[in-house]
């Protein structure tokens, strides 16, 4: 499938999507939500792809739903097409990592985008806004939930109440962002750590994202039950006997990703 509004490269086990709609700051459009699916599922399938970054430009991640284009929706329209359902959240269903390098803004559904990746790099310029109740509607992909689990009430009130951004360094001390870095540095960051990942055992790494994922959904005891079940499962595959072996012979793990 031929883009054209997403920049997308495979290398070094890692996979890149850049949206690239630089005339409306990334807006995402029906368009532009239905070429990230696909970009996402064909990742997801590519036996070369260990993680996925997602990114936008430097002036902006994502400026939100595209309001041109959705303004003039009825209910009936957003409920029989399942706006946002259909097309945006792929990348939240992702069982491959998913990083997110934020640089701009991050607005509205833009942030809502990465906050549905499992890690957040931003550059010092990231700005994080979910100003969508100041054009007549609510976060409406995942924000009101995401937001509020990771910032907690009194944060996801503020910002949503009253539409103002937090600046990079705040998302991080809010535990949104994982970590800030220099203005332009965010995606060769984010490229380095998914590269990372992606040297690990592949099954392994989505097992524990799993786990990870299931704390937001579960109460603490059936979440150890879940993690120790895993843990066990682990014990199954060729890699974790390859990668206890190559510990104990001082030599690097060779993956064979089962
Ligand atoms: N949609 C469409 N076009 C946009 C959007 C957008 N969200 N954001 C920016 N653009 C366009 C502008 O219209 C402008 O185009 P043009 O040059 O043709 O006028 C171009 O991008 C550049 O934008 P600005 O000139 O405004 O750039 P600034 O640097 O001055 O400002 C801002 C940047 C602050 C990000 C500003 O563009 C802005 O406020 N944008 C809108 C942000 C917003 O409100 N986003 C939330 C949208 S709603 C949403 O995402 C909720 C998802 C769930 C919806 C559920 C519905 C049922």
């Amino acid at each position: 499938m031929t883009y054209h509004t997403l920049l997308t490269q495979v290398e070094d086990g890692v996979g890149l999507i850049a949206l690239n709609r630089p005339e409306a700051l990334n807006a995402l459009s029906d368009q532009l939500t239905r070429e990230l699916s696909h970009a996402v599922e064909t990742m997801e399938a590519d036996t070369n792809v260990g993680a996925i970054v997602l990114t936008g430009s430097d002036k902006a991640f994502a400026a939100g739903a595209d309001i041109k284009e959705i303004k003039d929706k009825t209910f009936i329209d957003v409920f029989s097409e399942q706006f946002i359902t259909a097309n945006w959240e792929r990348i939240a269903s992702a069982r491959k990592p998913t990083i997110a390098a934020v640089s701009g803004h991050a607005v509205g559904g833009g942030c809502e985008l990465a906050m549905m990746c499992d890690i957040i790099v931003a550059a010092e310029s990231a700005r994080f806004a979910l100003p969508e109740t100041m054009i007549g509607i609510i976060p409406g992909a995942g924000g009101t939930q995401r937001l509020t689990r990771v910032v907690g009430k009194a944060l996801a009130m503020d910002m949503i109440l009253t539409g103002r951004a937090l600046t990079a360094n705040e998302a991080r001390e809010a535990g949104l962002v994982a970590r800030v870095v220099a203005d332009g540095a965010q995606v060769d960051t984010a490229l380095d750590m998914a590269a990372r990942i992606a040297r690990s055992s592949r099954p392994i790494v989505m097992i524990a994202k799993e786990a990870i994922n299931k704390a937001y959904e579960t109460h603490l005891a059936e979440g150890i039950h879940l993690e120790r079940r895993l843990l066990y499962a682990t014990f199954a595959t060729e890699d974790r006997q390859e990668g206890m072996n190559a510990f104990s012979e001082k030599r690097k793990p060779n993956f064979k990703h089962r």
